[in-house]
């Protein structure tokens, strides 16, 4: 490639961009007010069949909920039909709603569990 000048360009000025304000368009600052990822709440449904010491498992097991803590939710949802299990971004919640719903048919309950944006 022949070069006409020092900086490789044909005006012999000093290149694109380097000196003066005729830049457009580049964004220089950060954003001030960062996205936070949205939350998702996961609800569980009440139903007549699954038994409760099942659902007291899957708040304990998928939701690290203690004992009294998986008790006093089970029985929410059992007495007011809906009760939330957890808040989490939305992947999480997407997960854990698919790993309930799939332990809930291995054995063979009717458990139903959804998501909800917080
Ligand atoms: N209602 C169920 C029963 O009486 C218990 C139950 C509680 C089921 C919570 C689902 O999300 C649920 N065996």
């Amino acid at each position: 490639m022949p070069r006409s000048g020092p900086d490789g360009d044909d005006d012999g000025k000093g290149g694109g961009g380097g000196g003066g304000d005729d830049q457009v368009g580049v964004a220089t600052r950060t954003r001030t007010k960062p996205k936070k990822p949205s939350q998702f709440k996961v609800l569980m449904l009440n139903d007549d069949y699954t038994p409760m010491e099942f659902v007291v498992m899957v708040l304990k097991v998928f939701f690290r909920m203690d004992m009294e803590q998986a008790t006093q939710v089970m029985l929410h949802v059992h007495q007011r039909g809906v009760g939330v299990c957890g808040i989490y971004p939305y992947e999480i919640a997407e997960t854990k709603v698919n790993q309930v719903m799939d332990f809930a048919r291995q054995n063979q309950h009717p458990l139903q569990c959804t998501l909800e944006k917080a």
